[in-house]
């Protein structure tokens, strides 16, 4: 039994900022299944407080409780639980095949590169010269999967072309829209860039700043620090 859009609250835990944590809240939201949002706050320590050990053993944001307790790691495993029956899931097998190839695509070749880079050079620059050797190569990889990413956008509106708008399009968009901020310009990407703006303009879009800023509740975790 799937029960997150019935009565209670669904609970995601995620960080702000973060385009894993972006993908599940994004879909709950374009979806209108009630849930709320718990602030975990990774760079205090707070995924690896024995608190939030107990709720998610994987000691990863994002993390997604439904009505039922029922939890899950992994954000593209829950896009996929959150989505099941619904507009963002293609009904035919071929159309789930291939927003399944782009998510694992995604985790392989896309966040890999661009989280990394992102992270040292924007979120924590002070560790910037510890990965110098490590950043241009992130940066070169995520060159290499923009350049496949735009190849097939280059005849597609999106990844599920006879579907549409699925969670595909919100996965690869986590870390995708991210790419400037790891030092990656998408100016030499243009199908991707007009890929972006088809989907920051579909209903109910809320930017990542957005998104945490505007529906959250103090989290009951306990620093490790
Ligand atoms: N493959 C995972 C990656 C999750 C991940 O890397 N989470 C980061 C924040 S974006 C995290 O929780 N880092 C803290 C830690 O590993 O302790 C997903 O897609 O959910």
């Amino acid at each position: 039994m799937r029960d997150i859009s019935a009565t209670g609250k669904a609970t995601l835990y995620a960080t702000p900022g973060s385009g894993n944590s972006l993908k599940p809240a994004l879909a709950l939201r374009q979806l209108g299944i009630p849930h709320r949002i718990r602030i975990v706050d990774v760079l205090a320590g707070e995924t690896r407080s024995p608190s939030f050990l107990a709720i998610n053993p994987a000691g990863q944001v994002p993390y997604f409780v439904d009505t039922g307790g029922f939890g899950i790691s992994e954000s593209n495993a829950m896009l996929w639980y959150i989505a099941e029956g619904s507009r963002l899931m293609p009904a035919e097998a071929a159309d789930r095949a291939k927003v399944l190839q782009w998510m694992f695509f995604e985790q392989t070749r896309l966040e890999p590169n661009i989280s990394p880079a992102r992270f040292y050079t924007r979120i924590v620059p002070d560790r910037e010269r510890e990965f110098a050797l490590e950043i241009p190569r992130w940066r070169s990889n995520a060159r290499v999967a923009l350049r496949r990413l735009d190849d097939f956008l280059a005849t597609s509106d999106f990844v599920a072309p006879r579907h549409g708008y699925s969670i595909g399009d919100i996965a690869l968009y986590g870390y995708g829209h991210l790419a400037g901020e790891a030092g990656v310009d998408l100016a030499e990407f243009g199908h991707v860039g007009r890929w972006i703006a088809r989907i920051e303009s579909m209903p109910r879009f809320v930017p990542l700043d957005d998104l945490f800023a505007t529906h959250t509740e103090p989290a009951p975790i306990a620093s490790a620090a």
